[in-house]
């Protein structure tokens, strides 16, 4: 039973806005840090919930409003395995957060336990965590005075909390699977930060050893004449900064060496701001202030080092982005060439997952030069992740630059027992046991719960030191058809509805049909408008053969929604 008496008094700590409605939305809550205090709370008493519901598994709670700027603030929660929360608990944490006062809150409460069937005597377990935002500080306190409030009646078990403190996104992740499978055959890691270092420090060396084959391993100083070992990596203001410092302590200078820039946690307001990995994909330029050297490699964090993009100048100076599409086909063709080198070709099939906003360029490559399957879905990491589920190796990433590669359990225990020279296909040569070494590795470099900026550079790394590439060789698989994204405010972006993953619309009536001809007038012509899940405006996309053609096709595809 709720201990309704102690629970409304905690609650009138946190009163709800009035006039706010909040949504829980496919990046949590997220909004201004000064209308979260309640929210917080809130989340508290979800979070103990969700994991009373799971028998006492271990929950996580990230703060943090990733690329938003630094006012902003946000919070999500984690299921066991390191994933998303499951969406049908989504309308539970927005009924929570919106109930008017706290006689409401109780009634909430009282109507999902009952609803989920959660048994309040059950055990709880939350492990929580924030970035570098002043605003932090408060919001986490109030997340705690809902985690602690959550007793749920004195004969309740005590909630265990852990506070992971300043941490990454998907290090948040990472313990959290972590925890939930310490004592299962097959454990995920050390539920640590310095577990989680090593853990992709071992992966790391052996993936680079294996390539400078008996020497002491010295990325790019074999044939790469043109690269320096370094990458400059641009880690927008914001927690990636101390935690890639950390991590190069663990894995040594002559494995990573790396130049940190935009590592500025301390001065207010720096967060985020003309740097990082948003910025540098919208704005399709360097941060501002970095003048990157000639066909060396550059890479952005954004401000909870979820996402990375890469990128280059040529010898004019001109700006080359390599993004997720790029860092998805760059994977693909990599971990295919593992996997047939290491003979389980006909055993383990690799398959992508993209969105609209992928390049059509990079689905075009994807299909007809590398022959893998292609299944696009609606935009949001949780169906990108889902749909990756299905592949034996499913690599998905958002154009954005947020992505991870999926290795399904019976790939994993495939890959694992080709190494075992006791079964029935021990490698048949050096060259198929290294491949088999090397796809080992890269499932334990590769952070399986979600977009992991720290480990998807290590896995282009990897990539880019096997292939002996310069990001100039890694763009030269093809070329990306000139494209343009615009925000549209309309009156009501709800009157927007769309299918078929998000590339056509059925409401309004009539608007398809109309962006449809004006594709066909272009060569090349591609265009969408969807609804967008995080902002209140409609996202018009268009790509085309020229620049020219791109603009024109975006301008008038925006003039019909507008
Ligand atoms: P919306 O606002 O629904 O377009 C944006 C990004 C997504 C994803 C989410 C969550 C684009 C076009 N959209 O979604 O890719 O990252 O935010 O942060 O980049
Ligand atoms: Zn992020």
């Amino acid at each position: 039973t709720l201990d309704q008496q102690a629970l409304a008094a905690a609650s009138a700590q946190h009163p709800k806005l009035q006039h706010i409605t909040y949504t829980y939305g496919t990046a949590g809550f997220r909004t201004e840090a000064d209308l979260l205090d309640s929210v917080m709370f809130r989340v508290g008493l979800l979070a103990v919930l969700r994991s009373k519901n799971l028998k006492g598994k271990a929950i996580g709670v990230m703060v943090t409003a990733s690329h938003n700027p630094e006012k902003d603030n946000g919070v999500k929660l984690v299921d066991p395995m390191g994933e998303m929360l499951h969406g049908s608990w989504e309308p539970y944490a927005t009924q929570l957060a919106n109930a008017q006062t706290d006689d409401l809150l109780l009634a909430a409460l009282d109507s999902i336990v009952k609803a989920t069937g959660t048994d309040l005597s059950q055990p709880a377990h939350v492990v929580y965590g924030h970035d570098t935002r002043p605003s932090c500080k408060p919001l986490v306190r109030a997340l705690v005075d809902g985690l602690s409030s959550a007793t749920f009646g004195s004969e309740a078990p005590k909630v265990e909390l852990v506070n992971a403190g300043l941490v990454t996104t998907p290090q948040l992740h990472y313990l959290v699977r972590c925890l939930n499978t310490a004592d299962s055959p097959d454990p995920y890691g050390e539920p640590t930060i310095d577990g989680y270092y090593r853990k992709l420090a071992a992966a790391y060396t052996e993936l680079s050893a294996s390539r400078a084959s008996g020497h002491k391993p010295s990325p790019f100083g074999l044939r790469g004449r043109e690269l320096l070992p370094a990458i400059t990596v641009d880690c927008a203001n914001g927690v990636g900064a101390p935690k890639l410092k950390e991590f190069v302590k663990v894995i040594g200078t002559d494995y990573l060496p790396v130049i940190v820039v935009r590592d500025n946690t301390t001065t207010a307001g720096q967060l985020n701001l003309n740097c990082g990995a948003d910025f540098v994909k919208t704005q399709q330029r360097a941060p501002l202030g970095v003048k990157p050297i000639a066909w060396q490699r550059y890479a952005s964090f954004d401000g909870d080092a979820d996402r990375i993009v890469y990128y280059y100048a040529d010898a004019d100076g001109v700006f080359h982005l390599l993004d997720g599409d790029k860092i998805a086909t760059l994977a693909a063709g990599f971990i295919m060439d593992l996997v047939k080198d290491a003979g389980l070709d006909d055993k383990v099939k690799v398959g992508v997952v993209q969105t609209a906003y992928a390049n059509g360029a990079s689905t075009k490559y994807l299909t007809e030069v590398l022959g893998v399957p292609v299944t696009c879905v609606p935009t949001g990491v949780k169906h990108l992740h889902h749909a990756a589920e299905s592949y034996d190796i499913g690599v998905y990433f958002e154009a954005n630059g947020h992505g991870t590669v999926l290795f399904s359990p019976s790939t994993l225990a495939g890959i694992r027992s080709s190494l075992d020279s006791a079964t029935s296909s021990p490698a048949a040569d050096e060259s198929q046991l290294a491949a088999r070494t090397n796809l080992r590795a890269l499932t334990e470099l590769i952070n399986q719960t979600v977009g992991d900026a720290l480990s998807d550079m290590l896995l282009v790394e990897t990539v880019l030191l096997h292939r002996q590439w310069t990001p100039a060789q890694w763009d030269r698989a093809y070329t990306d058809y000139p494209n343009r994204l615009v925000k549209v405010l309309v009156n009501d972006r709800h009157a927007f509805e769309t299918t078929d993953a998000e590339r056509k619309l059925v409401k309004p009536e009539g608007l398809q049909a109309k962006i449809d001809a004006l594709c066909k007038e272009v060569d090349g012509g591609r265009s969408f408008v969807r609804p967008s899940g995080t902002e209140d405006c409609v996202r018009v996309y268009a790509e085309a053969t020229t620049r020219q053609a791109a603009d024109d096709l975006v301008n008038k595809a925006a003039y019909l929604v507008f």
